[in-house]
Formats: structure tokens, C-alpha cells, sequence
């Protein structure tokens, strides 16, 4: 039964009237704003794209990756709600160093002993730690991010949260495209822009990225060669020692107050240590080198870690003592 039965015609007259003024009212308002929207998106890509060109790159390949792009909104949703990092280091360590993560690791170590041992004397780090970063990064390649890097990064850009930062990556990111390492289709990532088998930042690319199999092409997304080379690379670049694993696990006598040694990240001999009364997880004597070392704790764990130089190398891949620890973990059972 229509409403104007009720109200009568004159009111109805006037109430259609005043829902088509709503109605003209709020699509005006969208309107304006879309076209506002869609005005400073254009405003903002021509000064990307003045910026993109000063810096070296062809006009084709930004109009190629940038012409059409519009905001991701799901990145967007994806950058304001992080998940708070609640996980203990125990936890953290048993959900990323899985036994199926272990026996694969084993598995490729082999597959790929040769390519691996050529790589490995070049840029003197081990290919356990080779295959253990691969392994945590992407699982050995097997997921690579469904977004197209230089959409997300513009997304991200765009979108002004870390506006600068991004802004540069996707310079880099277009660098990259116009170099010819990869198409546009295939230069696909996370929704943060880290790309390829072992999760590079444009930047990191730029710096670290290897072409191994010397094919002309830095391809970190499909050609493993050039994924092991580029991670020992930026090891050896963080200043990785090959004559040296991680660190170790250790155990710390009870009555001992560490924490200020732990938080000054002092660095001592394991000697020092050792008379300290820092041991082996089975109790016995630290090795007899003559190392330095300091020791990283988590204020949620009871797990102690005796850490050589190389573990403040992984910190330079990712700044978090969980990640540095689940290399230390999965690295030594490829021993
Ligand atoms: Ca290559």
C-alpha cells in the first residue's frame, strides 16, 4: 500500500520532492568529493610523474605502471588496522620453525647443493642461512604477495600515513620496472610493497638484488639462483662472517642479574662470559674461541641467546630479535 494513501496527494508531492532533494543534496556531495578526490589524485600523480622523470626514469614506464592506477582501499584498511604483535617469543619461535619448515629446508639444502656452494664461497655465507632466510621469508618461494608492487606503493603513497617513505619506494619500485627485470604483471608483493622470494623493499633491491645466472635480469620473484645470491649478498653486505654460525642458545645461571648487560648490548668474550657462568644449553663449557659476544633476551621468555656479530647482521635484515632467533633456530638444525 503506497504511503501517499495515508497522507494524501499534496504530501506526497512534497515528501517526493523533499527525498529527491535529499537524494540531489547528497549526490551532489559525492560527486564534488569524488571529483575532488579524482582532481587531487591527477594533481598528485603529475608531480609523481615530473619527479619520476627528473630522477631518470621513461615517461613510457611510469604512464605503463601509473597512468591507471587508482588507491587500493584494501591496502589501505590493511596499513591503519595492524594487529598488535601479542605473541611470546616461544611462540613465535614454535609457529615459524615448524618440523614440515625443517625437513623442507633439508630437502632444498640438497636439491640445490651445487648453486648453493658456488654462491656461498662467492659471498662467504653459508648456504644453511641462505636457505633458512628463503624458508622464514616465503616459505622457499611458495608465496609471493598478490598485490602489483608499484600499485601498493602508491596506495600507501598516496595515501599520506608514511607518505614519504613510500613515495621514495615506489620511485624505486618504478626504477626497478624501467630497468627490465620484470614486467609489470609479474613485479608482485605484499601489500607493503616487499616483493620477490625473499621479501625485498624496492630499496633493498637496488642495493642487495643479484643476477647470478648473468641473464641480464635481477629476478628475485622466479629464478632461485638469483634469490640466494641476492640474500648472501645483503648478509655479506650487513658484514656476515662465514667462519662463524648466529650465536647460541644458552643458559644463564639463576641469581644472576643480566639485564643490564643485556640492555647496554655489552659485548664480552666468551670467556668473560663463561666466568660469568653463562653455559651451554647442556651445561658444559662455551666454545674455546676467542669471540665476542653479547646476550639478547625476550622479557616474555625464559630463553637466553648468546649472540656473535652475525646475529646483529639478521638485525639488519629485520630489526626484530623473534625474527634474528627463529634464524638462529631453523639455521642450526640445517647444521
Ligand atoms: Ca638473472
Amino acid at each position: 500500500m503506497p504511503l501517499s494513501f495515508f497522507l494524501g496527494a499534496n504530501f506526497t508531492i512534497a515528501f517526493n520532492s523533499m527525498v529527491f532533494a535529499v537524494l540531489w543534496i547528497c549526490c551532489g556531495l559525492i560527486s564534488s568529493s569524488n571529483a575532488g578526490q579524482s582532481n587531487d589524485l591527477s594533481v598528485w600523480k603529475a608531480e609523481l610523474k615530473k619527479d619520476a622523470i627528473a630522477s631518470g626514469i621513461s615517461e613510457a614506464t611510469f604512464d605503463y605502471a601509473i597512468a591507471d592506477f587508482t588507491p587500493i582501499e584494501r591496502i589501505i584498511k590493511l596499513d591503519r588496522n595492524q594487529p598488535e604483535f601479542t605473541q611470546t617469543l616461544d611462540h613465535y619461535l614454535t609457529k615459524r620453525v615448524t618440523n614440515a619448515k625443517i625437513v623442507r629446508a633439508r630437502e632444498l639444502l640438497e636439491k640445490h647443493k651445487v648453486v648453493l656452494a658456488q654462491i656461498s664461497k662467492y659471498y662467504e655465507v653459508q648456504p644453511r642461512f641462505i636457505v633458512t632466510l628463503w624458508g622464514l621469508e616465503t616459505n622457499f618461494g611458495s608465496y609471493l604477495g598478490k598485490y602489483v608492487v608499484p600499485h601498493a606503493l602508491a596506495t600507501l603513497a598516496y595515501d599520506g600515513r608514511r607518505g614519504t617513505f613510500f613515495r621514495k619506494e615506489l620511485l624505486n619500485a618504478l626504477q626497478i620496472l624501467d630497468e627490465g627485470h620484470i614486467s609489470l604483471g609479474d613485479m608482485k608483493g605484499g601489500w607493503a610493497g616487499a616483493f620477490g622470494q625473499a621479501q625485498f623493499l624496492p630499496s633493498s633491491f637496488l642495493n642487495y638484488a643479484q643476477d647470478w645466472d648473468k641473464d641480464g635480469r635481477k629476478d628475485v620473484w622466479a629464478n632461485e639462483q638469483d634469490v640466494f645470491a641476492s640474500i648472501a649478498f645483503y648478509l655479506s653486505s650487513a658484514g656476515w662472517r662465514d667462519d662463524l654460525t648466529w650465536g647460541r642458545q644458552v643458559l644463564i645461571p639463576d641469581g644472576q642479574d643480566f639485564s643490564n648487560l643485556v640492555k647496554n648490548k655489552k659485548r664480552m668474550t666468551l670467556r668473560e662470559w663463561e666466568a660469568l657462568g653463562v653455559r651451554n644449553l647442556d651445561g658444559s663449557l662455551l666454545p674455546k674461541r676467542n669471540l665476542t659476544a653479547r646476550i639478547v633476551t625476550a622479557s616474555d621468555s625464559t630463553l637466553a641467546f648468546l649472540a656473535y656479530s652475525n646475529f646483529d647482521s639478521i638485525l639488519k635484515w629485520n630489526r626484530s630479535i623473534y625474527f634474528a632467533a627463529s634464524v638462529g633456530r631453523l639455521s642450526d638444525a640445517l647444521r
